[in-house]
C-alpha cells in the first residue's frame, strides 16, 4: 500500500468514526506521547494522524477499553457455605471473627506475598564466592513473611492447643483454607511440620525432640520450625518399602548417622525432617523391604565452616507447578539423626504423618477449587460479551454453578474428615468414627485431588484467553492443583491404600461408612425439597452393598482393577449423604438443597456400572494392555 492510499484510508476511517459516534469535535493538536528516535524523522503522514484526537488507537495505540480484573475479597465473607457450615458446628464468636480477620488480611496483604512468591522462586547457591560449598537455599522475603504469618496465625499451633475442643481441626484447617491460595505453596511446609508434630505427640513427646514438637507447634516466629518429610528415593517413590536404599549406621552414643540418596525432598528450606532409613547390623546388613525400614528425627543444621552437616543439596527440581517451594535432591552423608520409632516400625510410624499430609492437601484441594470460583463469579459481574455482562449469559451460570456443586461437595467432604481428625485427637471418638477417619482418608484425598484439577481448569476457561495469561496469576492456579492428585499418593496407590484398610479392619471400616450414610440419610427423610436426592443416594448404597458382597468372594485381582471406581463410589455417595445432611439444618439455604440435587444427579455408584459391563471380568485387563499398546491379544496356550 503506498503511503498516499495508507493516508487516505485513516482519514476515511477516522471521519467514519466521528460520525458513527455522533461526536463532532474540533481536531486538535495533541502533542505526540512517542518521541522520535533519535536520527529519525516524523513523517507528515504521522503528525497529521496524531492530531486527530478522538481517533481510537490514535494517541497511545493501546486503545481506550481496559477490561476489569477479577477482584479476590475477603474469602471467608465470600463463603457462604463455609460460614453457613461454622454457624452449624462451630457457634464460637472468637473463631468467626479471627476467621473473618484472617481471610481480609489474606486478600489484603498475604495474596500478593503468594505472587511474590510464584515471580522470585528459591534458587540454590553452592558455592560461595571463595569457593567453598554452601548449599544455601535462597528463598524470597515473602516465603519468609509466610513462615512468620503461619506462627502468628497458629496454623499449626491450632491443631495443638485445640481451642475448641473436638472441632479445632475444623477450625485450623478452615483457616489453612482461607490461606492455601494465597499462600505461595507456603501450606506445603505447614503440611509436613503439623504431620511432624502429629508423629511425634503419637510417639510420646520425649528426649530429643521435645524442643522439636514445642517449635513446630508455637505461635512465636522466632521459635517456629517446618517440618520436611523425606521419603522418596529413586527407586522409590509410591514404593517406598523395596525403594529405601538409605542406611543408618548405629553410633556408639546411641544416634545414627545416615547416608544414602533422597530423591523428592519439598520444603527443603525446613529445620529439621522425619526420615525412613534401613538399620546396619555389626556385619553392614540390612533387612530388606517395609519390615527393614525404621523412623528417624534429624535436624538441619551448618557446621562452623558453614556447611550443612551431612547434607549435600544435588539440586532443585524444576517442576511444573510449586515452583515458590524448594524441592530438592539430597545426599545424605552421615547425616546425624535420632531414631524414633522401633527398628522395622518405619512405615506404621510415619503413616500418622501421611493422615494429617493428605488432609492438607485435601484442604487444598478444596480451597483451591473456592477460589477459582470466587474468581470467576466476580469476573462475570465485569466483563461483557456479545451485549451483556457474563453473570447475565445462562450458559456460563450453569458452568459456574457446577463448578460451585463440586466445590461444595469437596468442602463438606474435607471438613467431615476433619471433624473426624479432631474427635480421635480430643479423645472423643467412637469406633465407628476411628473406622471412618481410617477410610475416607485416602478417599478425600484421591477424589478431591481430581476435583481441582477439573474444576481448576474449567475455571480457568471462564476467564477466556486471559485465563491462559501467566502474569493474571491463574495459570499458576491450575499448575498447582496438578500436584494435589499426585504427592502424598497418586490416585491408584491411595485406591489400593481404600483395600488394605478394608481387608486389614476385615470389613469393620465399610460397616462403619454404611452405618453413618444411612444415619445421614435417615434424618433427611421427611425433607420434600430433598427427596429425589435422598432416593438416588439410598439406591447407590444398596448397589455398592452388592458390589461388596460379590467382591467378598472374588479373586483380589478382581477388587484390584475395581479399587479406583470403588473409591470414587464411596467418596460421590459419601458426599451426596452430606450435602443432603447439610441442606436439611435449620439454617440451611434454598441452594444448599440445589446443591445436594445436583450433586445426586451424576452416577453416584462407577463401580456398580462398570461391574455390569464387565470391567472387572478376568478378560479385560489383556484387552486394556492391548488397546494400550495397540497390540493383538496373546492367544492363550
Ligand atoms: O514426600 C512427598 C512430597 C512431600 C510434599 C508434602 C506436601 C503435601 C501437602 C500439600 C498441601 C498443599 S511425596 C511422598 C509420597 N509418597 C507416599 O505418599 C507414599 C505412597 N505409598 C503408600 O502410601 C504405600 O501405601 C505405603 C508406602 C504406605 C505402603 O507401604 P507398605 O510397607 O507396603 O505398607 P503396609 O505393609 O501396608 O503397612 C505397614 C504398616 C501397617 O501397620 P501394621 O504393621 O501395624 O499393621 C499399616 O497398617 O503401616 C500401616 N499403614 C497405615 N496406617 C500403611 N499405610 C497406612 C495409612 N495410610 N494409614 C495408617
Amino acid at each position: 500500500m503506498s503511503a498516499c492510499t495508507a493516508l487516505l484510508n485513516r482519514s476515511v476511517s477516522g471521519g467514519c468514526c466521528r460520525v458513527l459516534c455522533g461526536v463532532t469535535r474540533p481536531l486538535v493538536h495533541v502533542r505526540s506521547a512517542i518521541v522520535a528516535e533519535p536520527g529519525t524523522r516524523r513523517s507528515d503522514e504521522d503528525n497529521l494522524w496524531e492530531a486527530t484526537g478522538n481517533l481510537p488507537f490514535s494517541r497511545a495505540r493501546i486503545g481506550s477499553f481496559f477490561q476489569d480484573r477479577p477482584v479476590l475479597k475477603n474469602p471467608f465473607l465470600e463463603d457462604a457455605l463455609l460460614r453457613g457450615y461454622l454457624r452449624r458446628h462451630l457457634p464460637q464468636e472468637a473463631a468467626f471473627s479471627d476467621l473473618c480477620a484472617f481471610g481480609e488480611r489474606v486478600a489484603n496483604e498475604v495474596d500478593e506475598w503468594g505472587r511474590e512468591c510464584e515471580v522470585t522462586p528459591p534458587r540454590l547457591v553452592h558455592f560461595d564466592p571463595w569457593g567453598r560449598r554452601v548449599d544455601h537455599i535462597v528463598t524470597s522475603p515473602a516465603w519468609k513473611n509466610m513462615k512468620d504469618l503461619s506462627a502468628q496465625e497458629g496454623l499449626v499451633a491450632i491443631g495443638y492447643e485445640r481451642p475448641c475442643g473436638e472441632w479445632s481441626r475444623v477450625y485450623q484447617m478452615s483457616k489453612l483454607y482461607l490461606f492455601s491460595p494465597s499462600s505461595g505453596l507456603y501450606t506445603c511446609p505447614l503440611a509436613m511440620t503439623d504431620g511432624a508434630a502429629k508423629v511425634i505427640q503419637s510417639i510420646g513427646v520425649l528426649w530429643p525432640v521435645e524442643e522439636a514438637f514445642s517449635r513446630l507447634t508455637t505461635r512465636q516466629p522466632e521459635r517456629f520450625w517446618t517440618s520436611g518429610q523425606w521419603m522418596t528415593e529413586r527407586q522409590g517413590g509410591s514404593d517406598v518399602g523395596s525403594g529405601t536404599e538409605t542406611v543408618a549406621v548405629p553410633q556408639t552414643d546411641g544416634s545414627y548417622k545416615l547416608h544414602g540418596f533422597k530423591w523428592f525432598t519439598s520444603a527443603t528450606d525446613a529445620d529439621m525432617t522425619l526420615t525412613l532409613a534401613r538399620v546396619q547390623d555389626r556385619t553392614g546388613a540390612t533387612t530388606p523391604g517395609s519390615r527393614g525400614l525404621s523412623l528417624f528425627y534429624a535436624e538441619v543444621s551448618r557446621g562452623e565452616d558453614g556447611r550443612l552437616r551431612g547434607i549435600e543439596v544435588q539440586r532443585l527440581k524444576d517442576k511444573l507447578g510449586t515452583r515458590q517451594m524448594p524441592t530438592a535432591e539430597l545426599l545424605l552423608d552421615g547425616l546425624p539423626a535420632h531414631r524414633l520409632s522401633e527398628e522395622g516400625r518405619g512405615v506404621a510410624s510415619i503413616a500418622n504423618m501421611l493422615t494429617i499430609t493428605r488432609i492438607h492437601n485435601s484442604v487444598s484441594a478444596a480451597g483451591a477449587m473456592r477460589r477459582v470460583v470466587q474468581l470467576a463469579r466476580d469476573y462475570a459481574t465485569r466483563r461483557t460479551a456479545f451485549g451483556k455482562l457474563l453473570k447475565d449469559h445462562p450458559l456460563h451460570m450453569q458452568t459456574l454453578a457446577r463448578m460451585e456443586v463440586e466445590t461444595r461437595g469437596a468442602f463438606l467432604l474435607v471438613m467431615d474428615v476433619c471433624r473426624l481428625l479432631g474427635r480421635e485427637e480430643s479423645g472423643m471418638a467412637t469406633q465407628l468414627d476411628t473406622h471412618l477417619l481410617r477410610l475416607l482418608t485416602p478417599v478425600v484425598k484421591l477424589y478431591t485431588g481430581k476435583q481441582a484439577v477439573a474444576v481448576v481448569s474449567e475455571g480457568l476457561e471462564s476467564f477466556g484467553g486471559q485465563g491462559y495469561i501467566e502474569d493474571t496469576g491463574l495459570p499458576g492456579l491450575l499448575r498447582d492443583s496438578q500436584v494435589l492428585s499426585i504427592w502424598e499418593g497418586t490416585t491408584n496407590v491411595l485406591s489400593l491404600d481404600v483395600l488394605r484398610c478394608v481387608a486389614r479392619s476385615s470389613g469393620m471400616v465399610l460397616h462403619a461408612y454404611f452405618t453413618h450414610v444411612k444415619s445421614l440419610l435417615a434424618g433427611a427423610s421427611s425433607v420434600p425439597s430433598v427427596a429425589p436426592a435422598v432416593k438416588a443416594v439410598d439406591g447407590a448404597l444398596s448397589q455398592l452393598e452388592e458390589f461388596v458382597q460379590v467382591a467378598a468372594t472374588s479373586a483380589p485381582s478382581y477388587l484390584e482393577l475395581a479399587a479406583r471406581d470403588l473409591a470414587y463410589s464411596l467418596a460421590r455417595i459419601y458426599t451426596g449423604a452430606l450435602l443432603i445432611d447439610h441442606a436439611c439444618w435449620k439454617g440451611a439455604s434454598p441452594s444448599d438443597s440445589y446443591a445436594a440435587l445436583r450433586w445426586c444427579e451424576q452416577d453416584l455408584c462407577p463401580v456398580a456400572t462398570s461391574q455390569a459391563r464387565g470391567c472387572y471380568d478376568p478378560k479385560t485387563p489383556p484387552l486394556d494392555a492391548a488397546l494400550v499398546y495397540d497390540q493383538p491379544i496373546q492367544a492363550e496356550n
